[in-house]
């Protein structure tokens, strides 16, 4: 059976899927692969890539995506759906791609502030700084996973991805680079509990 890997669509609304998904979803559906992955979907508003990205942040967002599973379903009951949850931390709130390349401007009303283990930004392309996460911040993004994963399953999904590469929030705490903190979430491994 083939699996179709999550692909961002760029096109949703406050982290709410759109008519697009509906179509483009279903149509994915209908080729009959086993599995179809969602994008990258943020587990909180600001954990979104751009503003045009889903997020399982609110319970609107997870009946929207009960309404499409269902109908895609119906048209494809055997197809399998999933999803991709993430939070893009210091590579957030950036533009789609057909409007730039790169970070909104910081005089967008559209754009965030965005987090990262460290105050340190991801640099080239995204040259936007985040703030440095507090103890509370991780305990919240830890939250929210948890909540995103109980929508997705209330949504009914029966497959889940973490995103947790490319640079985004999970990934920078592995990294000696974006993360320098000397608290229980950064320094060498034996410092790390
Ligand atoms: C390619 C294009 C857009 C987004 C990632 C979510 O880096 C992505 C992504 C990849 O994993």
């Amino acid at each position: 059976r083939i699996a179709v890997a999550p692909m961002c669509q760029y096109s949703a609304n406050d982290g709410v899927m759109s008519d697009w998904h509906l179509a483009h979803l279903t149509a994915m559906a209908s080729a009959s692969p086993g599995l179809v992955v969602i994008e990258a979907t943020g587990v909180e508003r600001i954990g979104r890539i751009s503003h045009g990205c889903l997020g399982l942040y609110s319970d609107a967002s997870m009946r929207a995506m009960a309404h499409v599973i269902s109908f895609a379903k119906s048209v494809a009951p055997h197809v399998k759906f999933g999803v991709q949850l993430g939070h893009a931390g210091r590579k957030a709130s950036a533009n789609i791609p057909w409007e730039g390349d790169d970070h909104i401007a910081e005089d967008d009303p559209r754009g965030w502030a965005t987090i990262s283990p460290s105050a340190v930004a991801f640099g080239t392309n995204l040259p936007k700084q985040p703030k440095a996460m507090t103890l509370e911040d991780i305990a919240r993004v830890r939250n929210d996973f948890v909540a995103a994963a109980c929508r997705a399953r209330d949504a009914g999904f029966k497959w889940l991805e973490l995103h947790f590469a490319h640079g985004y929030l999970a990934q920078s705490f592995f990294s000696v680079h974006a993360n320098q903190r000397t608290d229980q979430y950064g320094g060498d491994y034996t410092s790390r509990s």
